[in-house]
């Protein structure tokens, strides 16, 4: 239901979401050809795509939506500078695999900035004059300019999803809540390679009534932009 400030209630847990369509943007997380594509990094270190490309679809009729209803769309990608200089040494040695992030991968150097791997997947493509936002962490709030954008824009919702639910995803979801920013997650919007962890993720999101932010059904929101 509308009301008379143009905000929308969105039926969510821990309780309604109070949107605010000009005040809130949507912020898609490293919908990236190496974590989704079969072929690519995540399925070499053998992982089931298949859990994080059911967010496709849903992705794909929520940013169809939300373009149509002339409000802000933002993307990420999480890698690194082609010198590798802003990849800590922890971070590459992480995981201890043969190949780790900058060696060469099926798609190009792992999660290197401008390689075929590191790049959106066609389904989800940015626009023109959607902000990309290229993260070196798994917070998008860290080492970026994201939040001087939503500043400079007046925002201050947020409708979070990608991939994972457990990783950069909830990461974000933290960095955003602790910056003043209002968080909702569809939940079919989002995915891990992990169903445990996706369950876990948005628990904690909307555990404690809502210490990080709202669960939430994209149908919903789709029934909000319309
Ligand atoms: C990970 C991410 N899982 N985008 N990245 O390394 O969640």
């Amino acid at each position: 239901m509308t009301q008379p400030n143009g905000t929308k209630s969105i039926d969510a847990e821990p309780y309604a979401f109070d949107f605010v369509p000009q005040k809130c943007a949507l912020l898609i997380i490293d919908m990236q050809r190496d974590f989704l594509e079969p072929g690519g990094f995540g399925e070499m270190l053998g992982n089931d795509v298949s859990q994080l490309r059911r967010t496709i679809e849903p992705n794909k009729a929520l940013l169809a939506a939300w373009r149509g209803a002339g409000l802000q769309v933002l993307h990420t990608r999480e890698g690194h500078r082609g010198d590798l200089a802003d990849l800590p040494p922890a971070k590459k040695a992480r995981g201890r695999s043969e190949k780790t992030i900058g060696d060469l991968g099926p798609m190009g150097r792992i999660l290197v900035r401008g390689e075929d791997g590191h790049d959106i997947i066609a389904e989800l493509y940015p626009q023109s004059g959607e902000p990309v936002i290229d993260k070196p962490g798994k917070g998008a709030f860290f080492a970026t300019d994201l939040h001087a954008i939503l500043q400079n824009r007046g925002i201050e919702q947020l409708v979070v999803t990608g991939v994972t639910t457990e990783v950069c995803v909830n990461t974000t979801v933290r960095e955003a809540n602790d910056r003043g920013y209002e968080c909702l997650v569809p939940e079919d919007c989002v995915g891990s390679y992990f169903p445990e962890f996706h369950e876990a993720g948005l628990k904690m999101i909307k555990a404690q009534g809502g210490i990080f932010g709202w669960v939430t059904h994209s149908a919903k929101i789709l029934s909000a932009l319309s």
